[in-house]
């Protein structure tokens, strides 16, 4: 006789992007939340995240799980853990580009279920309850840029500072075991997830600023060497060499100052099961002289596509 088991309902991890966070790329769009006006600039990561928002727009998820370099705390990882926050969020560096209005929703049930099973498997953490926090500017631009609608709840996931504090090769370890709580958690949460890593690739810019900040005439990469590491890593990405990526990101990191320190992409990428299908790829540019990659990983082979 056939045994009928109870329908439970497994969540999912259905889509990781990789969403550089440059403010200029929300200076450029002039969105109404953002007080500063721009003349354009910078439009092949711009219209890649286009594209990327499209693709998002037809698929069926719950929340969108954020991991942020610019949310930096020392003793642990944090979970932002109230439903709502509205404030103004002022990039400390460009003031003058990015001063915008956000009013967000945060799915807490889901941070909870990440926070408790991180700290179950050892990891130190702490739910952020503080009503008159401000949430970081890297989390409002990859959000803005993959969902403009903000239609969607989501959690952001603060950066512990192994880097800096130990060292590449401890952050790596730290934030692939909490890739690997965040998928468990998510699983039992039943709830279809987007898991988003907000950062730049090489990350050394410049620092001085054209007199227009959008004068495309003088944005490039920093240095050909950072151009060369970038393109390595993209290319590893294409043929779904993702273990092999996590495993040189130390050295990468370290070459290029690259914004991979945060521990965000070996976060995803643990959570994804170090993928071995190809990575989408959306757009390169550099921002202020960093390299800037829009891509995603979709587990489903048949939305996956061949984009650029
Ligand atoms: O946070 C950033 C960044 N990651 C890259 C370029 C310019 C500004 O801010
Ligand atoms: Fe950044």
């Amino acid at each position: 006789m056939l045994e009928i088991y109870p329908d439970v309902m497994a969540g999912e991890i259905v889509l990781g992007a990789l969403a550089p966070h440059p403010p200029h790329l929300v200076y450029a769009e002039n969105p109404e939340q953002n007080e500063a006006y721009a003349e354009g600039g910078w439009e092949t990561l711009r219209w890649g995240y286009q594209r990327l928002a499209r693709k998002l727009k037809t698929m069926d998820y719950d929340a969108m799980v954020v991991f942020t370099p610019h949310w930096q705390t020392y003793i642990g990882t944090h979970f932002l853990g109230l439903p709502h926050f509205k404030s103004k969020s002022v990039d400390p560096v460009f003031p003058n580009l990015f001063r915008f209005n956000y009013d967000l929703t945060v799915d807490v049930e889901l941070a909870e279920a990440m926070h408790d099973e991180a700290a179950n498997s050892g990891i130190i953490t702490k739910m952020m309850r503080n009503p008159d926090f401000r949430v970081d500017y890297g989390t409002i631009v990859s959000c803005h840029l993959l969902n403009p609608s903000w239609d969607k709840p989501i959690v952001t996931i603060s950066s512990n500072r192994n880097t800096h504090y130990y060292s590449a090769e401890v952050m790596n370890e730290q934030s692939a075991a909490l890739g690997r709580a965040c998928k468990k958690a998510i699983e039992e949460s039943g709830k279809k997830v987007v898991l988003v890593s907000s950062h730049s690739l090489s990350h050394r810019h410049f620092t001085t600023e054209a007199p227009l900040p959008e004068d495309m005439s003088k944005e490039h990469i920093y240095n050909h060497s950072n151009y060369v590491w970038d393109m390595k890593l993209i290319e590893m990405m294409r043929e779904g060499k993702m273990k092999q990526v996590v495993d040189i990101l130390p050295e990468y990191t370290e070459q290029t100052i690259a914004e991979t320190d945060a521990g965000a992409f070996t976060w995803m990428m643990s959570a994804l099961e170090f993928p071995q299908y190809p990575a989408e790829i959306y757009g390169y540019q550099s921002v202020i002289g960093t390299g800037n990659l829009v891509a995603c990983w979709d587990p489903n082979e048949q939305t996956r596509e061949l984009v650029l």
